[in-house]
């Protein structure tokens, strides 16, 4: 195997006996297979849509999936990535068959057609075979593999966000138009300006993404709203809801009234308290532990039943395993998943519900509250006092803390950052990057906390509307002339596409750490640095009086 996807790649360089994360090669290899075969699938649908035949929108969903199974942390179920395979080998067939009904241009000819778009088997000895020829040292020119794989890395990111937009009913052709074109991109021999502008083209679309997904969230849950999300535990059995899908939760909550069963969401599930509409479910209590890497001991210690939507899964322990269920691109061997629901439908969540009854109630770890809720609308509607403070000079700077939380150790950075931040400045951050500072007590600034949490990863994208807002308000012609910096952390791909996201709507100098992407060859590091200005992470010591000198 070798994966370098994520901060956590082994030296820094990449995973090659087995990956940090838990995954094993046997795994990582059928993931680079249902690269491979999706790759196959996004070229018949380009060279359908080529002849008049648009992308539709199961094939679509299917790219989406396909893309968000193999972000880190999210499937290490190989039987799930051989189904999954076989499943892109039929579809691909269609979208062949599609492509070339009525065609007489003779393209199917073997000569013309990648490998990708032609090879298959059912065979699961030779699925497996094949698993191990794909993976993406195949590409031998690093700064095109380091291209080619950024722009698949920003793509995973946006197909999560797509398929969880997709999931409350709001779908963009354009994005899954765009998912094709990259994907066919990373097979042609694109040069690396060809492969620049597919990279800025994936941020263009990560913007894209995110504005539907908080459509999509907004309009079905009402809009997030300051909130105190009690920590604290009651004494009837729960439910711990953890990953990112708000519609999981939905379903689970609607099918928990009136059981006597509590629910409380972990990690990045934490943001759901912030909607009216989860706020008006009696049983959903609070908010459990930490962050994702926390999981071993939070599980145990939560004694009811875990329901994974999507990543970040640690490998699991059998001291929790009969109690932890996964979904939807979720997945763990020995794990009971749970299907997905039928058009309309919702998912039956019964037998967690039924093994929760029987569980005691989760243990106490922790009491008090945090506050959140401060994603874009709620932003705004303080903007008169946000504006007034920062021409006071009471708010001398921002400094968005997005990203995501990891194991590293140099991962203290953030917590020593926030804690090092003059009193005058407030941190705007989004995603389970803020349990390095979400507890640590920073105050506020004339009823305005020093850290606001604006929800999941996804919701930077309410960041970004603040800034331009503000940019407006200060009547600027620059997003960097604002007071603020970016100091962002990341661990896997959903990262990688608000990074993109940020880099296309022109913001420049964002410190990026705890390291950079081992997957940026040493040129296109360059690249980026001399384009747009990213670096990396060093001290709080040293970058946090630059951040103040707006350097
Ligand atoms: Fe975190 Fe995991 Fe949300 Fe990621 S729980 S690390 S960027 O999946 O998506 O922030
Ligand atoms: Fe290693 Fe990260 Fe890949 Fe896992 S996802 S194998 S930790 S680079």
């Amino acid at each position: 195997m070798f994966c370098f996807q994520c901060q956590e790649a082994a030296n820094g360089v990449g995973c090659k006996v087995k990956g940090v994360c838990g995954k094993e090669d046997q795994v990582a290899a059928l993931q680079d297979l249902l690269i491979f075969v999706t790759k196959g699938v996004a070229f018949w649908a380009d060279k359908g849509r080529s002849k008049g035949k648009p992308v539709d929108v199961e094939t679509g969903r299917f790219i989406t999936t396909s893309l968000f199974t193999t972000i880190t942390n999210a499937n290490f179920d190989e039987q799930a990535l051989i189904g999954r395979i076989r499943q892109g080998l039929k579809i691909r067939d269609g979208v062949q068959a599609r492509a070339l009904s009525g065609c007489g241009c003779g393209c199917s000819g073997s000569a013309v057609l990648p490998e990708c778009a032609t090879w298959v088997s059912d065979d699961e000895a030779k699925i497996r075979a094949k698993a191990v020829e794909v993976g993406v040292l195949t590409t031998s020119n690093e700064d095109v593999r380091s291209l080619r794989e950024l722009v698949i890395y920003g793509l995973k990111g946006v197909a999560a966000y797509a398929n969880h937009a997709s999931d409350l009913k709001h779908e963009d052709v354009l994005i899954y138009d765009h998912c094709v074109t990259a994907l066919v991109g990373t097979i042609k021999d694109l040069t690396v300006d060809e492969l620049v502008a597919l990279t800025m083209k994936t941020g263009e679309m990560a913007v894209k993404t995110l504005a539907l997904l908080d459509t999509a969230n907004t309009t079905a849950y009402g809009k997030p709203e300051i909130t105190q999300v009690n920590l604290g535990v009651r004494k009837n059995p729960g439910i711990l809801v953890s990953g990112h899908d708000l519609r999981d939760l939905e379903d689970l909550m609607e099918e928990t009234k009136g059981t006597g069963v509590d629910v409380y969401t972990h990690s990045e599930m934490l943001p759901a308290h912030y909607y009216p509409k989860f706020k008006k479910y009696d049983n959903l209590v609070g908010n459990y532990g930490s962050s994702w890497w926390h999981q071993n001991s939070d599980f145990e210690n939560f004694n009811g039943p875990i329901l994974m939507t999507t990543n970040c899964i640690i490998p699991v322990k059998g001291t929790y395993q009969p109690r932890m269920f996964t979904t939807g691109s979720a997945g763990y061997p020995g794990c009971v998943h749970i299907a997905d629901r039928a058009e309309d439908g919702r998912k039956d969540f019964s037998a967690i519900i039924k093994l929760a009854k029987s569980c005691a109630a989760p243990k106490e770890i922790e009491t008090g509250s945090i506050t959140g809720g401060f994603a874009h609308a709620q932003v705004l509607a303080l903007s008169e006092k946000v504006v007034a403070a920062v021409k006071s000079g009471a708010v001398k700077r921002f400094v968005v803390m997005a990203g995501c939380d990891g194991r590293n150790k140099d991962r203290e950075y953030f917590t020593d950052v926030a804690n090092a931040l003059p009193e005058d400045t407030i941190i705007l951050t989004a995603g389970c990057a803020k349990y390095r500072y979400n507890k640590l007590n920073l105050g506020d600034i004339g009823g305005i906390p020093r850290v606001l949490d604006a929800g999941q990863c996804n919701d930077s994208y309410s960041l970004a509307v603040v800034a331009l807002k503000l940019k407006e308000v200060f009547g600027l012609d620059d997003i960097n002339k604002l007071p603020i910096s970016y100091d962002i952390a990341w661990y896997e791909q959903k990262a990688v596409a608000v990074l993109l996201a940020l880099l296309y709507l022109g913001v420049k100098n964002i410190r990026l750490g705890p390291t950079l992407p081992a997957f940026l060859s040493p040129n296109v590091a360059k690249v980026l640095v001399e384009k747009f200005g990213i670096k990396p992470t060093t001290t709080a010591a040293q970058d946090v009086p630059a951040m103040m000198a707006g350097v």
